[in-house]
């Protein structure tokens, strides 16, 4: 009797492990602030597989949020080199995708000194793996810049399985309308994506200049540099970690806000359409124009979009594939699924009230980030930072307490026999 109890118990307890093991459904999702008292943070991100999370602020400084707490030295500080009026500053970052063997990452920023896009590769410091080592500082790309002080974008990023290539998205340079054409003048790099080969130091006599080479695939007849254009502003965008698909948040003007899918070659239409909106009557249309997968009129939903991440995350049961974006100006945070097929508004989930409660972050969402493991934060400009977590659903929940429970009981039987019968 006594072992047919045991045996049961083992089932079960087998049965309640892979319960207990799954994460629960979940009922609704909550902001858990992970970090506070940063100083305009715009971006966070971190190397596959690391556990700690870099926080990216606006004023050049890059912060290390381990084990819980913002460490007290920066990890890179860029203050002295960086213009941060209006929507210039330390605009982007993204860590080599053989960081574990080379050390490198690559930041965007506008510099103090020409007020041009700089961006540069650096190396973490051999002897101190939390901060980054200064005097390996040398330049990828510069790329001109009008005298306009918005439009900037500054996402740089690896596509997965592209260890090669820097993406970097830029504006169109400023002001309003573009008024210089240049998202559609293919010998612009303004009011692109980029794509650059960072495989190697292209000047290896050179301490200042690291380069870059031009991988096979981008566009034929203008700069060699350019993968995809007519882009605005560009400011937040990301790779699926699972599926390499590019989705380019595009800030729009007054009327639309958009999200495109990178494709090379594309031309998404800025400045003749603001979304699939006609925004320069005057201008023939674009043959080529590649709609946004979706749109946002500033009417219903405000002015400024924040480009997300594709949920890849393990802790969260259900939201698996799940784009999340937000819109700055009206504290939104929304999400859908993209399967190849147009979003409707009928497939947007607005997530405001989860994400955004008075218990979670406060607004003014400057950026999502994602960490080593595809967790997701939110970073908001007024100094929070906040992973995005599950609240189980109740059942679940007391089924998987259930299951550890059971799981515990089978273990200590477990030991006891193993006790009695070493004894
Ligand atoms: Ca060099
Ligand atoms: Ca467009």
């Amino acid at each position: 009797m006594r072992k047919i109890s045991s045996a049961l118990l083992a089932v079960l307890a087998a049965a309640f492990a892979g319960i207990a093991l799954a994460p629960p459904a979940f009922a609704q999702l909550q902001t858990r602030i992970v970090a506070t008292g940063l100083d305009q943070p715009l971006f966070a991100t971190a190397p596959e597989g690391d556990s700690r999370l870099f926080i990216v602020e606006k004023g050049g400084l890059i912060k290390i949020l381990e084990n819980g707490s913002v460490l007290p030295t920066p990890f890179l500080d860029l203050s002295g080199s960086v213009n941060t009026e209006n929507e210039r500053g330390l605009l982007g970052m993204t860590f080599d995708p053989d960081f574990s063997d080379n050390r490198r990452f690559y930041v965007n920023y506008i510099d103090s000194a020409t007020l041009d896009t700089v961006v540069a590769t650096y190396q973490v410091s051999e002897a101190q793996p939390n901060m980054a080592d200064a005097a390996s500082a040398q330049t990828v790309i510069t790329i001109d810049q009008p005298e306009f002080s918005n439009h900037k974008a500054g996402w740089i990023g690896f596509r997965p399985g592209e260890a090669d290539n820097l993406y970097i998205g830029t504006g169109d340079g400023g002001f309003r309308d573009d008024p210089g054409n240049r998202a559609q003048d293919l010998t612009e790099n303004l009011g692109k994506m980029l794509r650059l080969d960072v495989s190697a130091d292209r000047f290896p006599t050179d301490s200042a200049q690291y380069g870059y080479a031009i991988p096979a695939g981008n566009m034929a007849g203008g700069n060699p540099e350019i993968y995809a254009y007519g882009l605005r502003n560009p400011y937040r965008d990301s790779f699926d970690r699972e599926t390499g698909t590019l989705y380019i948040a595009d800030v729009g003007q007054d009327h639309r806000e958009e999200i495109d899918i990178g494709a090379a070659g594309a031309n998404y239409g800025w400045r003749v359409y603001e979304g699939t909106r006609v925004n320069f009557p005057a201008e023939a249309p674009l043959a080529n124009h590649t709609p946004p997968i979706f749109e946002y009129s500033h009417t219903d939903d405000g002015g400024s979009i924040i480009g997300g991440y594709v949920y890849r995350g393990s802790l969260i049961d259900g939201l698996e594939g799940t784009y999340f974006f937000a819109d700055f100006v009206n504290d939104k945070v929304m999400s859908f699924r993209y399967t190849g097929s147009p979003i409707t508004d009928d497939d947007v989930t607005d997530r405001t009230a989860e994400l955004l409660s008075p218990t979670g972050i406060s607004g003014s969402i400057s950026s999502f980030g994602e960490d080593g493991f595809g967790n997701l934060y939110l970073v908001s400009l007024n100094g929070q930072v906040g992973m995005i977590a599950a609240i189980p659903e109740p059942e679940g929940y007391a089924m998987m307490l259930a299951g550890m429970i059971l799981v515990t009981l089978c273990v200590r039987r477990r030991e006891k026999a193993a006790a009695l019968a070493l004894a």
